[in-house]
């Protein structure tokens, strides 16, 4: 049999060919175009925006949607594309995770015919950009306390209010924003150039530099009727678009994960230290392994979590034990790694380093590690802990 390093138990041994190729050609397309860039990119804070549309055209964003110019894909095929792309970087996963599952998603599931229309086909092709705007400055992992308000005035709606910690708000086109308003909390699309709307990079992150961050500032912008997500009645909304997004971490954080337990294979074949490979050491060997086991469980639960969410029984609290598992044991992962390779190991010549600082990001957002272990926790004793 042949066993492989990053998929000892052949978690994805039976994916079909059309799925295999879907693999390949993110593959191919991160590793010749995106990967050759990356240190200088994440030195610099810059996310290079010229692969958005290439990104369209590979039918990448939107991926498991259906109509309006998506692809229409499957589950598995959605999860081996985030996992390419953060093979590549977090911040390219985010990227499309943003576009794909939060903003995209957003107006599939909530949006009227027009709204669909008018942006997903865009989208889709990576002409225009989405952010999704939830988390406050006082509200991260409370966003049912948010400030932010829509008021009715007419036909119109009036917003007030701010965001904090969006990805790719200061590119965005169209940022989906979550408020409060008399009836709930409800979605808006706000269109970049609308009056008393902007977004504002943030700046000096140490993780995700190579991806745009930003807050959104709503200054009595009007918002017309046309642009409310009709079909949204509370916070429950958001959160199903979160599902998405978490779905997709679980299987990109495996990409990060494996190429660190690549890079710690090769280096310590090749490093010698006291006479001997590294790779001879049982300590180092250790090491190794237990990154190969929790990767080689990480893509099973991957795996049978893609099986219940085409099976559309997927339960949330099945979401967050597969976001926080996968995400804690990808920084695991990358903190091995960057320990086994020595002094080298905080160099931007290797991955790993880069890798840890992304990893510590993805930790937190979509729901900190804690959010999760405290959303099983309820499951499993019926008992809220959040409060
Ligand atoms: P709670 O009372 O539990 O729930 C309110 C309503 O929502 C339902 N619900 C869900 N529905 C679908 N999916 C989920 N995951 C759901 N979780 C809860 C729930 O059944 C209820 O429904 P109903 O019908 O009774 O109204 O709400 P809560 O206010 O107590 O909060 C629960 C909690 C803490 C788990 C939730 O607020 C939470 O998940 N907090 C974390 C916030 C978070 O994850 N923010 C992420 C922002 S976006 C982001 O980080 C993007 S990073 C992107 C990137 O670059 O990749
Ligand atoms: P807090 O909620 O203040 O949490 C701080 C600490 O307290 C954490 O350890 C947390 O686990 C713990 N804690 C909180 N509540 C409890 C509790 N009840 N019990 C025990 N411990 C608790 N948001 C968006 O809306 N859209 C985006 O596109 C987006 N992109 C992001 C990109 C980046 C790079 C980052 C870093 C964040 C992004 N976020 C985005 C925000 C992200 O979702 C929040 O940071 C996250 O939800 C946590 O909120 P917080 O930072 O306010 O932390």
């Amino acid at each position: 049999m042949d066993v492989q390093a990053t998929d000892f138990l052949g978690a994805f041994d039976n994916i079909d060919e059309s799925q295999k190729l879907i693999k390949e050609t993110v593959r191919k397309f991160v590793t010749e175009k995106f990967q050759p860039n990356i240190t200088e990119n994440f030195e610099k804070g810059h996310f290079p925006k010229e692969y958005i549309k290439e990104m369209g055209n590979l039918g990448l964003l939107g991926c498991n949607l259906t109509g309006y110019g998506c692809a229409g894909l499957d589950e598995v095929s959605y999860g081996l594309i985030m996992k390419e792309l953060e093979r590549g970087d977090s911040g390219l996963r985010s990227f499309a995770s943003v576009q794909s599952s939060l903003a995209m998603y957003a107006i599939h599931a909530f949006g009227s015919e027009n709204q669909k229309n008018e942006f997903l086909p865009r989208m889709a092709k990576g002409e225009i950009v989405g952010c999704f705007g939830l988390t406050e400055p006082d509200f991260g992992s409370n966003p049912a306390g948010m400030k932010t308000f829509a008021k009715k005035d007419g036909d119109d709606w009036i917003l007030n209010g701010s965001k904090t910690w969006i990805t790719n708000a200061p590119i965005a086109n169209v940022a989906i924003v979550w408020a409060q308003t008399e009836s709930g909390i409800r979605g808006f699309l706000i269109e970049k150039g609308t009056k008393g709307f902007s977004a504002p990079e943030i700046h000096h992150k140490l993780s995700l530099r190579a991806s745009i961050t930003g807050s959104l500032y709503f200054d009595n912008c009007r918002i017309p009727k046309s642009n409310m997500l009709e079909k949204t009645i509370g916070l429950k909304n958001a959160l199903m678009c979160l599902n998405q997004a978490r779905f997709g971490i679980i299987f990109g954080v495996l990409g990060a994960a494996e190429d660190c337990l690549n890079e710690a294979l090769s280096y310590t074949k090749e490093r010698i230290m006291f006479q001997k490979p590294l790779a001879s050491f049982q300590l180092i060997q250790r090491k190794l392994a237990i990154m190969a086991t929790e990767i080689a469980k990480g893509n099973l639960l991957a795996m049978q979590l893609a099986k219940l969410k085409h099976e559309k029984s997927i339960q949330p609290a099945q979401i967050s034990m597969g976001k926080q598992n996968n995400v804690q044991i990808a920084l695991d992962c990358a903190r091995t790694t960057r320990d086994i390779l020595g002094a080298n190991g905080i160099s931007g010549e290797y991955r790993c380093m880069r890798h840890m600082c992304n990893l510590e990001s993805v930790y937190t957002y979509e729901g900190t590690n804690d959010i999760h272990i405290l959303v099983v926790g309820q499951q499993l004793t019926g008992i809220p802990a959040f409060e």
